[in-house]
């Protein structure tokens, strides 16, 4: 099948699972972005390139399910240096304020180079004349300006899903003026906060010299002329009206109270992560286990229910991570636990949506305690979910969604007292005071759902077009 699409998404990912049924090659993975920009796909004449999740797996473009996808194949020695070297062990870390040590590799850049402009060359060869390409993330940071030179007609919107980090971090990144270029390229050039389009801005001004004011960069051109870029915040949110939904169902509801009732009477604190160290687990099992050890919460009246989905597991910092955090949920566990009551209920899988719902049903309080999060969509799948208005969230100031939602209790989750205090108050405050608090997060996040979000985007990207012409 040949694809000219007029709008094209780039992601490192197709938004679909390879199965190892040959009847059924593949599997629709459900995610916010899919759903996302599922209507513009159809109604825009749509396609997705992006890898589709198997090394080597070098396979035509195909459809499925209404999708039109263009593959990209990775070998086994790109997804180490270019997706687990690169993007997962100096991006990653670099991005979310060195939490752990970024690690600095010239093979690894070189190999992200090299899959970058695959990337570009399959989003080239598959849109058509005057289309538009909205890229995805941190993997993709180069293929803006590399796509742009292949094709100066397209429009192009790239999106960064995670923090972009002060320029005093920035700069210890080798490949610095490149990754600036690279994401220059796009016409408009998204962030989740304020705070960190602040931060590629500055960066340009110190690093390039381009003149920024008020998000819109003045980036030269080859011609001696000037073109803008935008840079800009546009907090990304969820599919509200699907969690709902499912809060309603009444077998997740009845999931929901089976639930609580195999916890026995107790209040129910909820985490939901990847297992990865910007989340802040290991600080919120401190505060956790002091609160246990200081007699202040007793395993007869509270239980964490802490999942951790398993991820990138073969990236030696997130092995380390496992072990120190199953060894803390051991020692607090043999120290706290009485027959019949743990402390903590530590799960290292994966469940379906419906299952996430009824544990957001079930929970009196959800603790993100993450150290550095570009949005955290937890945080907004727990209060769309709570259709009943009960709950209370704790979350921590360093997520992008507490710039949205005020009126969460905020934590400093580096502060282990006030992570204490804010975990108490969770369960402790007046039923008033976190209905009132409910309702408001309630609101702010019915407000701004992924719909919203996708066409603030599009919207900004489609004047940038037409300034251009
Ligand atoms: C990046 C940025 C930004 C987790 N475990 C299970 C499961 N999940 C789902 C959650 C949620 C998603 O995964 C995680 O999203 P987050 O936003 O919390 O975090 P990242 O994965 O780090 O995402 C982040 C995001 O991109 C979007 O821009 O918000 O800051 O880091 O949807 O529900 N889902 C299921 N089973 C699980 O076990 N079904």
């Amino acid at each position: 099948m040949t694809v000219a699409a007029d709008f094209v998404v780039v992601s490192n990912r197709l938004p679909v699972d390879r199965t190892d049924d040959d009847a059924e090659p593949w599997r629709r993975s459900p995610g916010g972005l899919v759903t996302a920009l599922d209507p513009v796909m159809r109604s825009a004449d749509g396609a997705w390139v992006g890898w589709g999740g198997k090394a080597d797996l070098d396979v035509p473009p195909f459809e499925f399910d209404g999708l039109r996808l263009v593959p990209v194949p990775l070998s086994t020695d790109e997804i180490q240096l270019y997706y687990e070297g690169f993007s997962n062990d100096t991006i990653w870390p670099l991005y979310h304020d060195v939490i752990a040590a970024p690690t600095y590799h010239r093979a690894w850049w070189d190999s992200y180079v090299k899959v970058n402009r695959r990337f570009a060359e399959a989003a080239s060869e598959h849109t058509a004349e005057g289309g538009t390409v909205w890229v995805h993330d941190y993997q993709l940071q180069l293929v803006p300006k590399m796509l742009r030179e292949l094709r100066p007609d397209l429009t192009i919107g790239y999106f960064h899903h995670i923090p972009f980090p002060a320029y005093g971090i920035y700069a210890q990144l080798p490949w610095r003026r490149q990754v600036l270029e690279g994401l220059l390229g796009a016409d408009v050039i998204g962030f989740q906060r304020v705070a960190d389009a602040g931060n590629f801005a500055r960066a340009v001004r110190r690093q390039l010299g381009f003149d920024t004011k008020a998000g819109a960069i003045a980036v030269p051109t080859e011609d001696g002329g000037r073109r803008t870029a935008i840079a800009r915040a546009y907090p990304i949110s969820i599919d509200v009206a699907s969690y709902e939904d499912l809060a309603r169902r009444p077998d997740i509801r009845a999931r929901a109270a089976e639930i609580r009732e195999s916890l026995g009477d107790r209040k129910i604190l909820l985490g939901v992560d990847r297992l990865d160290y910007t989340k802040g687990i290991r600080h919120r099992l401190k505060a956790y286990g002091e609160l246990l050890a200081d007699g202040r919460l007793s395993v007869h009246d509270v239980i964490l229910v802490q999942v951790a989905s398993p991820s990138r597991e073969r990236v030696e910092t997130y092995k380390q991570l496992r072990d120190e955090i199953e060894l803390t949920v051991g020692r607090i566990n043999g120290d706290a636990d009485e027959l019949g009551y743990s402390a903590i209920q530590y799960l290292h899988h994966s469940y379906p949506r419906e299952e996430m719902v009824a544990l957001y049903l079930a929970a009196d309080a959800m603790l993100v305690t993450a150290l550095r999060d570009g949005m955290n969509l937890v945080a907004k799948e727990y209060v769309a979910s709570r259709v009943d208005g009960g709950g209370a969230l704790v979350l921590s100031e360093f997520t992008g969604a507490a710039d949205e939602l005020t009126h969460a209790i905020k934590v400093n989750p580096h502060d282990i007292v006030g992570l204490k205090e804010a975990i108490l108050q969770s369960i402790e405050l007046p039923a008033r005071d976190l209905d009132r608090r409910m309702r408001a997060l309630r609101r702010r996040v019915r407000e701004n759902d992924v719909a919203k979000w996708s066409q603030r985007f599009l919207t900004d990207l489609s004047a940038a077009r037409r300034d251009g012409a």
